[in-house]
């Protein structure tokens, strides 16, 4: 009934592709941006509407669930698909990034990581192990390796500890992964800002041979350049055959650098959480609603949006509701960030396809010009 995993590139433009990942719950294009879905929900949205907006998956994170409400109870309760009514496919991340940028009192040595939630204080531990279990008692369709992130700037000693220890992490985590048809597991590509340190990642994951490749440790303080010419590092080894995933990335621009560079796949919170801070993306660039110049104005955010938010309120109501702290508000400018965002990458897919790259990048980064924040 459900098809193994599996990537069909359908065009090339450049080191850009675009084609799809076939999942035992469904196809995702390529490229694709993952709506941001920490707790068992993309924040301010109905799931049927993170669909209808052109969303093929969304992301979990074993960290929040595991703390709350729990693995074991999601598993008991049908799995995450069915818990928050998303029958579509899931990637979960497996947990150290969050411990380390959440969790309080954390441990990091050759076993996994022990920390305190930031929830309650419990003590918990995390292995690549029990990473991989969790992820499958969510019912995942792409798991991730646990890994080590280091924030830079760092020490090169530091980014070789942490990418080493996290190759050794990626060997546990393949022999702890169950094949299950349709389900896949990523390896993690560590080493900072050293370009020997990412190509070692990088061979050491292919030889052990995954169903997909993620770049990490980026976007995490470094400039824009660093993290593309680290993209111009990583990518060429990465097997032309397998989907490419660059974690927590990013900005409209980040994505399109990075698809011109060959990934494949992205998460980030930016358009959820901005949208809950009264910032929306749009063709014309950012536009922060808080803004007191927003006050008076009855012109809606984009009247040629396919989004219907928009299209249809007007900026003073938005600043309106964003100063009155509203839950409209914020439900309103996630919609209209998630519709930008799923409109960008059926555009890149669009141009990939077609050959136009180049053109629609320029296009685009012209559009954000004329942005009056
Ligand atoms: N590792 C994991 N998750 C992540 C990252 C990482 O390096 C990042 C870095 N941008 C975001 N999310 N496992």
């Amino acid at each position: 009934m459900k098809g193994p995993f599996s990537f069909q590139l359908s065009a090339t433009d450049g080191a850009a592709r675009t084609g799809r990942i076939a999942t035992g719950r469904g196809e995702i294009r390529t490229p694709a941006f993952m709506p941001v879905g920490t707790a068992a929900t993309v924040k301010a949205m109905y799931p049927g509407q993170v669909r209808e907006l052109g969303a093929d998956v969304v992301l979990g994170n074993v960290y929040h669930l595991m703390l709350r409400p729990g693995a074991e109870r999601i598993a008991a309760l049908g799995g995450l698909h069915r818990f928050m009514n998303w029958p579509h496919p899931i990637l979960t991340d497996s947990g150290g990034f969050q411990v380390m940028s959440l969790a309080k009192l954390r441990r990091i040595d050759e076993h996994g990581v022990t920390f305190q939630s930031h929830l309650d204080g419990s003590r918990h531990e995390l292995t690549p192990e029990r990473s991989v279990e969790i992820q499958a008692l969510l019912g995942s369709d792409i798991q991730m390796q646990l890994d080590e992130c280091v924030r830079m700037p760092c020490t090169p000693e530091e980014a070789e500890r942490a990418m080493r220890l996290s190759l050794r992490w990626a060997e546990r985590s393949k022999a702890a992964f169950s094949p299950v048809p349709g389900r896949a597991l990523f390896g993690i590509v560590q080493g900072a800002d050293v370009p020997d340190l990412r190509r070692a990642s990088a061979r050491g994951l292919v030889d052990m041979g995954f169903d997909g490749y993620a770049v990490g440790g980026l976007a995490v303080g470094e400039p824009q350049e660093v993290m593309m010419a680290m993209l111009d590092v990583v990518v060429p080894l990465l097997p032309a055959d397998r989907p490419r995933y660059l974690m927590g990335v990013g900005t409209p621009d980040d994505i399109i650098g990075a698809v011109s560079r060959g990934i494949d796949m992205f998460d980030c919170v930016m358009p959820t959480r901005a949208g809950r801070h009264g910032l929306a993306y749009t063709r014309h660039g950012k536009v922060n609603l808080k803004n007191a110049r927003h006050a008076d104005d009855a012109r809606p955010l984009d009247e040629t949006s396919s989004c219907e938010a928009a299209r249809i309120y007007s900026r003073a109501y938005l600043h309106h509701l964003v100063k009155a702290g509203e839950i409209l508000g914020m439900m309103l400018l996630t919609w209209v960030n998630l519709a930008y965002y799923q409109e960008l990458m059926a555009g890149l897919r669009g141009a990939v396809a077609e050959g136009r790259l180049d053109a629609f990048m320029a296009q685009t980064r012209l559009g954000w010009s004329k942005a009056d924040e």
